[in-house]
Formats: structure tokens, sequence, C-alpha cells
């Protein structure tokens, strides 16, 4: 059976968190991550800053990931991933929980100046900095789609509805389908 639209977004959101291309999700990718973010910005390994970074991504680890472990090897398995993140729609206050901080990682590792929004260029930075793998145009025009009111920034607001389309949405126009770059239908 082929993969649908949604799990062909889903699937590629596991690829690029896959930080160590080992091709499982671990705790280590979630730090790899934070450290990229943080070197993005410029912060000491042992800042304030950097430290902030790694607890919204080890709590990614924590609350988002590591229960979706479902043989229990420390590992998420590709399939492990899909087969959770789709059935989370089935489950609201989990949906709602993961979507939390989903959106908190993404904000605390890529908001330099702390005004709790990504502007342009700290989405920009941190895209490069996390995801090496996608190109400079992509993600400048990523940011057009998901900073959905066009104001400037990408709002905590805004990457919740983003993320929850990205991950449950078959439009293919949805502006959500751009949260881990371009994806074809
Ligand atoms: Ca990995
Ligand atoms: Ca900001
Ligand atoms: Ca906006």
């Amino acid at each position: 059976m082929s993969e649908t639209f949604v799990e062909r977004k889903i699937a590629r959101c596991f690829d690029l968190l896959d930080r160590n291309s080992d091709g499982d999700l671990s705790r280590d990718d979630c730090v790899a991550l934070a450290r990229a973010a943080s070197n993005a910005s410029g912060f000491a390994v042992d800042s304030a800053d950097a430290q902030r970074i790694h607890d919204a991504y080890v709590r990614l680890w924590e609350v988002l990931l590591a229960p979706m472990d479902a043989d229990g090897n420390g590992r998420i398995s590709r399939e492990e991933y899909v087969t959770a993140v789709t059935g989370l729609s089935d489950d609201p206050d989990r949906y709602a929980d993961s979507l939390g901080v989903a959106v908190d990682a993404f904000v605390e590792a890529g908001d330099a100046d702390r005004d709790g929004r990504l502007s342009q260029p700290e989405f920009v930075a941190l895209y490069r900095a996390t995801f090496p793998s996608l190109e400079m145009e992509e993600i400048v025009e990523a940011f057009g789609h998901l900073d959905r009111d066009s104001d400037g920034h990408i709002t905590r607001q805004e990457f919740s509805e983003n993320i929850r389309e990205y991950l449950l949405s078959d439009d293919a126009e949805a502006p959500g389908n751009w949260f881990m770059g371009r994806v074809d239908v």
C-alpha cells in the first residue's frame, strides 16, 4: 500500500529529527538538535541559554518521543513514530501536551531575542542549523507560509496551527505543510 500524503509528511519529519542519521530517534538526537540550535545563536555550551534549549529538547524527548517507544529499546523506529503520531489525533489530551512541547522546543531554540516568537532571521538561523539538508531558498519560502498572517513573525499560536496541519491535514494547500520545508504532494 502506498503511503498517504500525511504519512509521507510524518516520515519526512522523522528523517529530519534523526539528527545522527542512524535510522532511529533517540535522546541523543534531541540533545544534538539542541546543541546545533545553541551554536547557531552563538550561545556558549555552559550558558543559561544553552541549558534552556537543552531542557526544551529533553522535554520533547521525554514527553513526546519516549512514550512512542513501543518495544522499550530506548529508540523510536520509523514505524513506531509513524504509528504513534498518526494515533495522536485519537487522544486529544496527549495530543495537546505533545503539541505544546513541540512548540516550546522550536520557539525556545530559535528565539534569540527572547520576544516569544521567531522573526525571519531567527527562523532561518534555527532551520539552517538544525536541518542542514534543507536548502536556504526552501527555508525562506517555508517562513512565508508558516508566518500565517504575514506580520514578519511566527508566533507560538502559528507554530501550533502549522504543526497541527503538518501532522493531520491532507489538504495539499495547507500552509502548515511547510513546517519541515517543501513536501511534494
Ligand atoms: Ca538517530
Ligand atoms: Ca524572537
Ligand atoms: Ca505571524
